[in-house]
């Protein structure tokens, strides 16, 4: 019905009525979650109705993508529209975040808006200690408690903290609002999905997990989770609705990173930072819309300024995105959106000496390209716990079982040593099982050569000469001494500073 009355031309008359208005900014974040895990993305066994409809409202980008596949470096590119390796500490994890970096919503702010979030922001990192007032995504209005609170879920009531925003917003300002859903991240309640009626036999189990009772149990629990991030968005959406302000909203439902599971979070794979994301404004941009441009986090904060009318401050790297919404196309949009780029660096502390695991990404239409900075250390952390994968029921059931024949290949594709260059055709191999560097050498040196300037060309100090430097970048959350070597928190490695 909704196309339908597009082409009945009742569309132009909202998009005009609406246009002039300051649009607020709602983004919803889900915690690790991978692209295929919405229903409106085909995701089997998992119900995400609010998701669903900022899809049929908006555009579904299909091949949207985190700046990175860890949580703080992801969010800190998201909050900036800078690639992670322009942003020195808060490119990493759990470290500090740089004051001297212009977030959006703090821009907004200055703009007139009225900011805040729930849950989860910027981080995990060290904002305070670099001067912030609060997060960087917003001061918090965290106060309400889901009462009582849903099994296996956390306790914030994030729609009734949003209203409570809301209720404090001075008459006639825009809102810009950060929803940090906490969900769907490790722990689960194990056995959450099934007990919520999920058919584990039609769970469908991506490529790089072995297909056991386990696994499938672990992921109805991953996507019961995800469900509880969605019910909070469509309270959020219903409260919009009612008090009229919906269609003056930008709406953006995505997730920070892949899901955590052996071969997706944490790694540059593209289950690692590939992720669902719809945005919806009915009042400024014509929905029933898919995107199958290549497009990335950094361009979302400079969409957001660019309808807000608010300057852009220097050293953004994205693209803004704008243009595709305010498009009354489908499919390939803009051609110019044909490559998206994602950093790592430190995840968990999961080295000997807290070090990292140094990595950049070129994600183009057909192709992976990852360039391993250190193929000599282990992706996943130092065995044998591999602490940069989340503990979790299907993590141990690789590592029992890693001997078996039919898991042997999964495991060392998860937990192994990488060689120093990947290539993935990732239309015929989605889990990237297969690396293709040594057959396509054509390819993969195209698409080095095309990753390698831009990182030149944005001064990373991976190929700058510093490289290091970020092996000496304070972690704020709990250290591993029993990996050895440097581990104090808080601390600058010495040994890696220059
Ligand atoms: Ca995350």
């Amino acid at each position: 019905m909704r196309r339908r009355a597009f082409a009945a031309g009742l569309a132009p008359a909202i998009l005009c009525g609406q246009a002039s208005r300051r649009p607020n900014i709602l983004v919803a974040m889900a915690d690790d979650l991978s692209y295929p895990h919405t229903s409106a993305m085909g995701g089997s066994e998992v119900n995400t109705p609010a998701f669903d409809r900022v899809a049929e409202g908006g555009v579904l980008f299909r091949n949207a993508f985190a700046a990175s596949p860890g949580c703080a470096p992801s969010r800190a590119a998201l909050l900036t529209g800078r690639h992670t390796w322009t942003l020195e500490e808060a490119g990493t994890h759990a470290s500090l975040f740089p004051r001297k970096f212009a977030v959006y919503p703090e821009l907004l702010g200055k703009a007139g808006y009225h900011v805040g979030l729930t849950g989860k922001g910027a981080g995990p990192c060290n904002y305070k200690d670099a001067g912030w007032p609060h997060n960087p995504a917003g001061a918090s209005y965290d106060t309400v408690k889901e009462t009582p609170p849903r099994p296996g879920m956390h306790a914030l009531d994030y729609a009734a903290n949003f209203g409570r925003f809301l209720d404090k917003r001075p008459k006639g300002a825009p809102f810009c609002f950060w929803f940090g859903c906490h969900e769907p991240h490790r722990v689960y309640k194990k056995g959450i999905g099934a007990a919520s009626g999920k058919r584990l036999d039609r769970i469908v189990v991506p490529p790089f997990l072995p297909d056991t009772i386990e696994v499938r149990s672990d992921l109805a629990d991953y996507l019961t989770e995800i469900e509880h991030f969605d019910l909070h968005l469509g309270r959020m959406l219903d409260l919009l609705s009612r008090t009229g302000e919906l269609d003056n909203t930008i709406v953006v439902a995505t997730g920070d990173n892949g899901m955590s599971f052996p071969g997706a979070k944490a790694t540059m794979k593209d289950f690692g930072w590939h992720v669902p994301m719809a945005v919806m404004a009915k009042g400024h941009f014509r929905g029933g819309r898919v995107s199958d441009d290549l497009v990335s986090f950094t361009g979302l904060a400079p969409a957001f300024l660019e309808a807000a009318g608010a300057p852009r401050p220097a050293g953004q790297t994205g693209r803004s995105v704008l243009p595709l919404l305010r498009s009354a196309r489908s499919g390939v949009i803009d051609g110019g959106f044909n490559a998206v780029y994602a950093g790592r660096e430190r995840h968990s502390h999961s080295r000997r000496d807290n070090l990292g695991y140094p990595a950049r990404a070129i994600r183009t239409r057909e192709y992976l390209y990852i360039r391993n900075f250190q193929p000599s250390r282990w992706m996943a952390g130092d065995p044998p716990s591999f602490h940069d994968i989340d503990d979790g029921p299907t993590k141990q059931w690789m590592m029992a079982h890693r001997d078996a024949s039919a898991v042997k290949p999964l495991f060392d594709a998860a937990f192994g040593k990488m060689p120093a260059e990947e290539l993935y055709n990732v239309r015929l191999d989605p889990g990237c099982l297969r690396s293709l560097a040594g057959e396509q050498p054509r390819v993969a040196g195209e698409l080095s050569a095309r990753l390698m300037g831009e990182l030149r060309r944005t001064g990373d100090p991976r190929v700058t000469g510093r490289g290091d430097v970020w092996e000496s970048y304070p972690r704020f959350s709990p250290m591993r001494p029993e990996l050895g070597g440097f581990a104090e928190q808080g601390k600058y490695n010495p040994a890696f500073q220059k």
